[in-house]
């Protein structure tokens, strides 16, 4: 088995802004307003207005050659690739990834807070939607994972971590929990551990590194390890 952690960084290339580099989004917004319950139960105009713009912006982006590979990666070994992505975009599932985990919530979705039905949603969403599954106005939110809110589906993530034999982190700075400590987990579990990233973000916790834009070493190191060039097997 073989575990993926993505993170922002391999949305980068097809336009998506990460989170910490220089251009970041949080150069732009304070975390603490808007990627926190508090920061929604503040001002839920300001949290709503930032996630359509986030949403609006999916339209104009398209998968990059890095969600392509992982895609190919995926049909040459079926059922033995999970992608657990932290990234709330769409472009893992254009890009042809089917057995994914987006562990911190997906723009494309909208919850209820009285019935708690998760729900798509390609529009802007405004602050008094009528919830479409149980009637409740104002009480839909962007199905998000906020800080201090617990990432889903950490149990079959969890489990799929302990059984892998191959876990790689591409695009992510290692920054936030509980995702952050996922290749120290894997390597605990005897799995081989790689990093494919802009630069080194845990030195001494990845047996293997590759570095430099995702949209180029990706579709390589699929190749080399499709093709048996890597110094470690499947
Ligand atoms: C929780 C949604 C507990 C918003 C996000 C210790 C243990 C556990 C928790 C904590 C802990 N210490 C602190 C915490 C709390 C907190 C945390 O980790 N804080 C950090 C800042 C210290 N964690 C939480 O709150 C988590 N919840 O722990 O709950 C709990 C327990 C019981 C019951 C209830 C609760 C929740 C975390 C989720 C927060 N939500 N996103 C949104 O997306 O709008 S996190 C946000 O950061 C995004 O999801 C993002 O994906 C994630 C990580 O960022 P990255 O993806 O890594 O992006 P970044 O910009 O940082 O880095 C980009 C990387 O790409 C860089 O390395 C760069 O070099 C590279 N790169 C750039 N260009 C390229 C590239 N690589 C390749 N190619 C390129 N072209």
């Amino acid at each position: 088995m073989i575990v993926v952690l993505t993170g922002a960084g391999i949305s980068k290339e097809s336009g998506f802004a990460t989170f910490r580099d220089a251009d970041g989004l949080w150069e732009r917004e304070r975390v603490e307003d808007v990627a926190t319950p508090e920061g929604f139960a503040r001002d839920p105009d300001k949290v709503i207005a930032f996630y359509n713009r986030l949403r609006r912006g999916l339209a104009a982006a398209a998968p990059n050659a890095a969600h392509t590979a992982l895609a190919r990666l995926e049909t040459a070994l079926p059922g033995k690739v999970l992608v657990v992505t932290q990234n709330v975009d769409d472009l893992h599932e254009r890009g042809g990834t089917k057995d994914l985990i987006h562990m911190h919530g997906e723009l494309l979705k909208m919850q209820c807070r009285t019935c708690r039905e998760v729900m798509d949603i390609h529009a802007d969403m405004g602050r008094e939607d009528v919830c479409p599954a149980c009637g409740a106005a104002g009480k839909l939110r962007p199905h998000i994972v906020w800080f201090g809110e617990m990432p889903l589906e950490m149990e079959t993530i969890e489990e799929a971590l302990l059984g892998c034999s191959l876990f790689v982190s591409i695009g992510t700075s290692g920054t936030v929990y509980p995702a952050a400590g996922f290749a120290r987990l894997a390597k605990a579990a005897k799995a081989v551990t790689v990093e494919l990233n802009l630069e080194p973000t845990a030195p001494g916790v990845f047996a293997f590194g590759t570095y430099g834009p995702a949209g180029t070493v990706v579709p390589t190191w699929v190749d080399d390890l499709l093709a048996g060039r890597l110094p470690y097997r499947l």
